[in-house]
């Protein structure tokens, strides 16, 4: 029996920055689907005994329960001694990137997957507004791979796997991948790594609504 439980659904980009961690690491894990389109999320059952939160992904090793990818990618590099930073200098800079995946380039882009790709909004205006806003994150990250193979040091970390949620995802957003070369080039280094796969082959569950 694994000691690492993720729950997680297919869909979820989150939940796959955290299952990647594993994948590339070649540890064993066990999934635990989460219905989050069925609502379990939502439900007070859950929240009282797995996230007061309401959000997937949570990792349970032994008696260690947490939510957010960005804590449970942080947890899981101190324990396992993999993809994390070896000074405090990287250690800043990949709490950077993650903040800033969590709040702009995850978040944006997720949002806008999940109503036009998923829901098949059609354009509206918020659709609009997060397709800028996913733009402008993505240039972002593209900037700075311009130059390097990864984002923080020369090596693959967490800050790496926490921006590489849901940039796997198939689902039509309305943005020109092409106009992101260096994410592009990033994307390819990180999909021929030993043990990587695809969210949807990783994780259960659907893989549309
Ligand atoms: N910042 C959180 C975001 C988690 C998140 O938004 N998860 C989605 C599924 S991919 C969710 O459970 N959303 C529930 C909701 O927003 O109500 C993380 O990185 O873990």
């Amino acid at each position: 029996m694994p000691d690492f439980k993720l729950h997680c659904f297919a869909l979820s980009g989150n939940a796959y920055k955290a299952a990647l961690f594993f994948a590339l690491a070649g540890i064993e894990w066990e999934s635990i689907f989460v219905d989050y389109l069925g609502g379990e999320t939502r439900t007070e059952q859950w929240r009282e005994t797995i996230n007061e939160q309401g959000e997937a992904p949570v990792l349970e090793h032994g008696e260690t329960k947490i939510s957010q990818s960005g804590v449970i990618l942080d947890y899981l590099s101190e324990v396992t001694g993999r993809f994390g930073a070896q000074t405090a200098e990287e250690r800043r800079e990949i709490m950077r990137w993650i903040l800033f995946d969590n709040h702009k380039f995850t978040s944006y882009y997720a949002t806008l997957r999940f109503i036009y790709g998923l829901q098949k909004s059609g354009e509206t205006p918020v659709v609009e507004f997060l397709r800028l806003r996913a733009k402008a994150a993505y240039a972002i990250v593209d900037g700075h791979l311009a130059d390097r193979a990864f984002m923080v040091g020369d090596r693959l970390t967490i800050a790496d796997l926490s921006l590489a949620g849901y940039v796997f995802m198939p689902e039509e957003t309305g943005i020109d991948h092409s106009a992101y070369p260096a994410i592009a080039a990033w994307k390819d280094r990180i999909s021929n790594m030993p043990g990587w796969r695809h969210p949807y082959d990783l994780m259960p569950g659907p893989t549309s609504l």
